[in-house]
């Protein structure tokens, strides 16, 4: 079914870091006593994780957001700041993560593997941090760092959880347009539809499963496995899915018996793929209100369900069964394992330190770790100021401000910070 592409967007936003205190220790006999300012917490995690619970991007679709929580900023005496939460969010296994220029960053394809989507922020240092012998009152502290802010692309292939199967013109597509958000053509004759519909169904928090995916498929008539009809072509989607619902028309007037339909149906199954019998399965009577006794005696087989789509009879229930067994089946799958077949590139986001060459004497310093480096409270403290040049300098901006073809004098720009550059 790989013509069925799920796509959504995640914006997803971790906490920012939390900033460290400037703080004095408070003494009697002392005017300004030892720095105690406690560091700030580290932002939580956006961090996705993979789960049969859910089989589609639909949540997503609704709402694209997802967001964790900010650190705490640092205060006297030391108190570290709590560090924020992280939020995990259930992806279906086999969605496929992107960046916003299409390049894969992350394939889910193992239940429960789990990815940060975006990095909280460190929580800045206290200014006790920053005490030495030689600075025995540092009156700056470190700014927390921003949590990553970042938009990315999900995909997923659709795979059906559920098909229905049954004759043409037994309400299998007015079953999925009750049950999900799938909107197929309904009409009083056979074939109807000609191509699958998937659609997605929600079931209510306590089950074992969010949701999960129900195929609409072309009804099958007898000869279907030697190619009549429409059916041949689409077995293949049956083939696929965890559970089969049997879906057999009750109404009087239809043409074959229960029984006739229900045999004929796993006949055709059987002479496809004979495993495809002992796949999980419902037997469920359509258009019951048509049916006068539920007890009618050429029903002659076992129904698990009777409904009417029309009338909304009996479709709770049969959505509960539907989310059970595919829940089972899910849990039963070995380690969860499917296969997907493009290939995977891992980006990691860019760190450490750009330059870029604006004109001759203006050059401007993006990346990660140049702001970072840069992010003290106090940008005048002449002590903050010598702690970022020796960050600075572990980066290599000098080599890579000569290298960009700056001269003595020129001036640099790291985010809100500016200077005229003296190697
Ligand atoms: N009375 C009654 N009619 C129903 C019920 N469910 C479906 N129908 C009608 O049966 C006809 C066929 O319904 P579809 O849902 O198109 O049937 P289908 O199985 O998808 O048919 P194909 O796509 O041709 O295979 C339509 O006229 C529906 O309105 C029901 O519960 N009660
Ligand atoms: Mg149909």
């Amino acid at each position: 079914m790989s013509e069925f592409i799920d796509e959504a967007q995640l914006h997803a936003k971790a906490g920012n870091g939390g900033a460290g205190a400037v703080s004095f220790r408070r003494e009697a006999h002392v005017a300004k006593g030892g720095p105690d300012g406690g560091d700030g917490g580290n932002g939580g995690n956006v961090i996705l994780k993979a789960s049969w619970a859910v089989s589609s991007l639909l949540s997503f679709r609704d709402q694209p957001f997802r967001r964790a929580t900010d650190g705490v900023h640092g205060s006297s005496k030391n108190k570290f700041g709590r560090r924020g939460q992280s939020t995990v969010v259930n992806v279906p296994v086999g969605t496929v993560v992107k960046s916003l220029d299409n390049e894969i960053v992350k394939e889910f394809t193992v239940q429960n593997d789990t990815w940060v989507a975006a990095h909280g922020g460190r929580g800045g240092f206290g200014n006790a941090r920053f005490l030495t012998n030689q600075r025995r009152a540092p009156g700056f502290a470190e700014q927390g760092e921003m949590g990553e802010d970042i938009w990315y692309n999900l995909e997923l292939k659709l795979m059906a959880d559920v098909a229905l199967v049954g004759f043409p013109n037994v309400g299998k597509s007015t079953l999925i347009s009750v049950v999900s958000n799938a909107k197929p053509k309904i009409a009083d004759y056979p074939f109807t539809t000609l191509r699958p519909n998937l659609g997605v169904v929600k079931v209510s928090d306590n089950a074992a499963i969010n949701e999960f995916v129900v195929a609409d498929i072309p009804g099958l008539i007898e000869g279907a496995a030697d190619g009549k009809g429409l059916g041949f072509k689409f077995l293949r989607h049956i083939e696929r899915a965890l559970v089969l619902v049997f879906l057999i028309d009750l109404s009087l007037s239809c043409e074959k018996s229960p029984e006739d339909q229900l045999q004929i149906l796993k006949e055709e199954l059987k002479n496809y793929r004979p495993e495809l019998l002992e796949r999980p399965a419902v037997v469920v009577g359509s258009k019951s209100e048509l049916s006068p006794d539920s007890k009618y005696p050429t029903k002659g087989i076992n129904l698990d369900f009777e409904i009417s789509a029309v009338a909304g009879l009996g479709i709770n229930p049969l959505i509960y069964k539907m989310a059970d067994l595919v829940g089972d089946q899910k849990n039963s799958l070995e380690g969860g394992k499917i296969t997907i077949e493009d290939e995977t590139l891992y980006k990691p986001t860019p760190k450490g330190l750009k330059v870029t060459r604006v004109d001759d004497d203006f050059f401007v310093v993006t990346g990660k770790d140049a702001i970072s480096a840069i992010s003290l409270s106090d940008l005048n403290d002449p002590e903050a100021l010598s702690i970022i040049d020796k960050r600075l300098n572990k980066l290599n901006l000098n080599k890579e401000l000569l290298k960009a073809g700056a001269q003595p004098g020129a001036t640099v720009e790291i985010g809100d910070f500016v200077f005229n550059w003296e190697p």
